[in-house]
């Protein structure tokens, strides 16, 4: 039996670019990512979706402007946590995105993504979330640089995953 902890993971976009962060601290140190964190207790997902934004990069966005789009869950061999990351995408917000203690933001053009500068999980996922189709991925990780296996599919829709995976 897991231990499931349930994470956020926002990305902002536009047409032609996705904004990431570069982590400055703690889990994920130096790679680059959407932004997120732990749901804390009393907390509804979304609510920290929307905290941890503005918390990491200084942008606010509205419940309404947040699309989830995608679920993954992350285990480590010899590890009884799983991370179960529920994954949002917006591209109405307000604010610039700004450096932080724990981000520094940068906006990349969908072509040059830094995979190589990322969890190693992110090239198997993103080419759904770039073609804005919905997804669900599970990787099982040796340490955080060996993906063991994996299983990534498309979803017609996160509210029927949802149900079916309560
Ligand atoms: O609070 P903390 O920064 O430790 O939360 C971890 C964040 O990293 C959270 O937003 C979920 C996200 N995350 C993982 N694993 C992976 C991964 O393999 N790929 C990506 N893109 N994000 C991940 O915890």
């Amino acid at each position: 039996m897991y231990l499931r902890k349930v994470y956020t993971l926002v990305f902002l976009h536009n047409e032609t670019h996705i904004l990431l962060g570069l982590k400055k601290r703690g889990f994920g140190l130096n790679k680059w990512n959407g932004f997120g964190g732990k749901v804390e207790q009393n907390e509804t997902i979304i609510d920290a979706a929307i905290r941890e934004l503005r918390e990491e990069c200084c942008v606010d966005v509205n419940k309404n402007n947040l699309k989830n789009i995608g679920h993954l869950e992350f285990t480590f061999e010899g590890e009884s946590l799983l991370m179960d990351v529920r994954v949002f995408s917006a591209s109405v917000y307000e604010g610039v995105p700004t450096e932080t203690e724990e981000m520094s933001p940068k906006w990349f053009n969908y072509e040059e993504i830094p995979f190589n500068d990322m969890w190693p999980d992110d090239r198997i996922w993103f080419p759904y979330m770039l073609k804005s189709k919905l997804f669900y991925g599970k990787f099982h990780y040796k340490g955080y640089d060996t993906i063991l296996n994996y299983e990534v599919q498309e979803l017609k829709s996160m509210d029927s995953f949802y149900k079916n995976n309560k």
